[in-house]
């Protein structure tokens, strides 16, 4: 049963064909029948609809954090998004994000904002193989705070080259970190189900986690 900040988040990924249907390559090769481009948030309020449902989803995950850490590049503005939201509903938490490219000259380095400490929340679009986490696992790690957690919109919930697991339980198995997904593929499935314009997707979204779905 799909929650309403999932439904929310789900209409507005449609609407704004973040999510979108047909034959796609990925990062890994695999031919999917549906992608994810966050990059296509791009307006004031569908940011605020995106972190509002992003602030829905933590707090019934009940994890607990002290700041927020957006990965370049497209952690940044959803992180950034996050934190205004959460400072909407009286929670004003310091923001981090990193640079690609380390800066030498102005005030140097690969961090910007606010310093890394305590329990680091990583805010990201998606996850797939969790190439892209693991390595802002390892720069949270290196500032000397702690990773405590990874928020993601959508769980694609595939397993990994090898193995049964997603790279979500993958993370959370390595690291001991909880990956809170607004939505995952089987969401996903479910919203299909109650949408008859998407009825015709569902055969090949089936067989594709049929074919790559974890064991979850
Ligand atoms: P991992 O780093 O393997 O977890 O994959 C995350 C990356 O996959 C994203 O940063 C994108 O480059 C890409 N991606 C999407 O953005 N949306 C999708 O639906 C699928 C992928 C992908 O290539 O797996």
């Amino acid at each position: 049963m799909l929650q309403p900040h999932q439904t929310r988040f789900l209409d507005l990924a449609i609407a704004r064909r973040v999510l979108r249907f047909g034959e796609f390559t990925l990062k890994s090769g695999r031919t999917s029948p549906y992608f994810f481009n966050a990059g296509l948030f791009d307006s004031g309020g569908a940011l605020k609809t995106l972190s509002e449902c992003y602030a829905d989803a933590l707090d019934a995950s009940g994890l607990a954090f002290d700041m927020l850490f957006g990965p370049a590049y497209k952690g940044i503005p959803l992180a950034s998004a996050l934190a205004v939201a959460l400072a909407a509903r009286g929670r004003d938490l310091p923001l981090a994000y990193n640079r690609k490219e380390a800066k030498a000259h102005g005030e140097g380095g690969t961090l910007v904002g606010a310093p890394l400490a305590g329990r680091v929340l990583i805010v990201d679009d998606v996850i797939t193989a969790g190439t892209a986490i693991r390595e802002s696992i390892t720069l949270i790690r290196e500032a000397g705070a702690r990773p405590c957690g990874v928020l993601i919109a959508l769980d694609r919930q595939e397993r990994g080259q090898t193995g049964a697991r997603s790279a979500a339980q993958e993370v959370a198995a390595e690291f001991g970190l909880p990956v809170v997904a607004i939505a995952g593929l089987s969401d996903l499935l479910d919203y299909t189900d109650g949408h008859d314009e998407l009825a015709a997707h569902r055969p090949a979204l089936l067989s594709y986690r049929e074919r790559y779905g974890s064991s979850e």
